[in-house]
């Protein structure tokens, strides 16, 4: 398999289309399963495993990454956070998700999830190709679907029995699902995030969602020395205008609160990321299943992006081994509508969290008035805090292959 040559016209059981953390938990998944995949990844591997993305999981994500082996660095290296802080009116107010729902969050970056899978895939000679960008995928009614892309400067195809697009919102995947099939849904924000790494100490034990006049900012973290900080800013933001002394000005002005100092330190990297809610339905079309950011999109508010993608890989793991090694293809049939009733409950309480804490540009006296409604009840109802904390912390994952 490792033959370009025997590349041009292979079949494999399950044809995966990158390798995020979707595509390369699935393929892991699989593999301990003892069912053969391929994974055609777009980009270098330097270049996946250096994206810096998410950085808080859901007990469900840790819990799969455990069961599936892949947890021991996560184990040892991750932290736990026993709930959020919110900022509102220059106070800080603390929920304890731990005491308040007995589970809290982790924070272990995307990134290191990714190196750990590819490793693990590596370690057992699993076939990705990197750097071969899929083309085009076809016959998807068909028995035997076909993947198209370029590999080494060659055109090459193969088929698969299962085509699987964990490509990113931006793949090819779902863009072949005929639109006559497809339904989409989407809500572009008129703002995006700001967001920096920075050599410096967390200035709070937990994650700080910080409402203020002046924008939304958060501080976040990824170790005792790496700090992950995020303002709300114009969705075209000019990166060149915010020096270093300017982004801790106004992370201190947005997150400040009487009594408590912003550490600082050397910021390491700064990008924009924009916010938009997308959906599309169904995640199946013929031989073809989407899963992760190929099929939505949440704003990174309720942290949840790839929790779900997590999820929605438990589900069509465990579909594809019924229907491989047992020709049962009952819960690959239910795969979409599954998948679907947990999203739509992540993207409500990702577009609410997105409501609640953001400066709309649109925004009046009444609709201002009505967010500070809403977070005041927030930090004052405990049963408020309990659904906060219940979805925060993550809905429970459907199904799970036993491992
Ligand atoms: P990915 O990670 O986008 O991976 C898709 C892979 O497919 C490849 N690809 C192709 N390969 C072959 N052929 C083609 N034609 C291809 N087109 C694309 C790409 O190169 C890539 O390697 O999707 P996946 O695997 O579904 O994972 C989804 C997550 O990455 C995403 O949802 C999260 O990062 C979202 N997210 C967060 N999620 C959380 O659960 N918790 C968080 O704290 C959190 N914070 C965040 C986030 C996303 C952010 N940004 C930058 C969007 C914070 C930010 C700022
Ligand atoms: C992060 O640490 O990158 C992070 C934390 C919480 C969010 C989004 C991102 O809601």
């Amino acid at each position: 398999m490792r033959n370009v040559q025997q590349r041009f016209k292979m079949h494999v059981p399950v044809a995966i289309i990158g390798a995020g953390p979707s595509g390369s938990l699935l393929a892991w998944m699989l593999r301990r399963k003892g069912i053969e995949s391929i994974v055609i990844e777009a980009r270098s591997r330097e270049y996946v495993e250096g994206r810096i993305r998410a950085g808080v999981l859901e007990q469900g994500t840790v819990d799969t990454l455990i069961a599936a082996g892949v947890g021991d660095r996560l184990k040892k290296e991750s932290l736990h956070h026993r709930g959020v802080c919110i900022g509102f009116k220059n106070e800080h107010y603390i929920l304890d998700f731990d005491k308040l729902i007995g589970r809290g969050v982790t924070v272990y970056g995307q990134q290191e999830i990714t190196k750990d899978l590819l490793s693990a895939l590596d370690r057992e000679n699993h076939n990705v190709l990197y750097e071969a960008p899929a083309t085009m995928v076809e016959d998807l009614e068909s028995e035997t679907p076909t993947l198209r892309y370029t590999y080494e400067g060659k055109e090459c195809e193969l088929t698969a029995d299962f085509i699987i697009g964990c490509d990113g919102f931006r793949g090819v995947s779902r863009q072949s699902i005929p639109a006559s099939v497809l339904k989409t849904h989407d809500l572009v924000y008129p703002f995006g995030w700001l967001g920096i790494l920075a050599n410096v100490k967390p200035s709070k034990e937990v994650a700080l969602f910080s409402h203020n006049d002046r924008g939304f900012a958060l501080l976040s973290m990824r170790s005792e020395s790496v700090g992950r900080l995020y303002l709300q800013c114009r969705n075209d933001e000019n990166l060149d205008e915010w020096r270093d002394d300017r982004i801790w000005d106004e992370l201190d002005a947005r997150l400040g609160a009487p009594g408590w100092t912003l550490e600082r330190g050397e910021i390491t990297q700064k990008d924009v990321t924009p916010l938009r809610s997308f959906f599309s339905e169904p995640m199946q079309h013929g031989r073809l299943f989407l899963a992760g950011d190929a099929a939505h999109i949440v704003p990174p508010t309720g942290a949840k992006g790839l929790n779900s993608a997590v999820a929605d890989i438990n589900v069509l793991a465990a579909a594809l081994i019924n229907r491989i090694q047992n020709d049962d293809e009952t819960l690959l049939r239910d795969y979409s509508d599954i998948a679907l009733s947990r999203n739509w409950q992540v993207q409500r309480f990702s577009w609410s969290n997105t409501a609640m804490y953001h400066i709309f540009p649109e925004s009046n006296s009444f609709t201002r008035r009505m967010q500070d409604a809403q977070l005041e009840y927030l930090v004052s109802d405990e049963t408020a805090q309990i659904l906060y904390a219940q979805n925060h912390t993550g809905l429970p994952f459907a199904h799970k292959p036993e491992f």
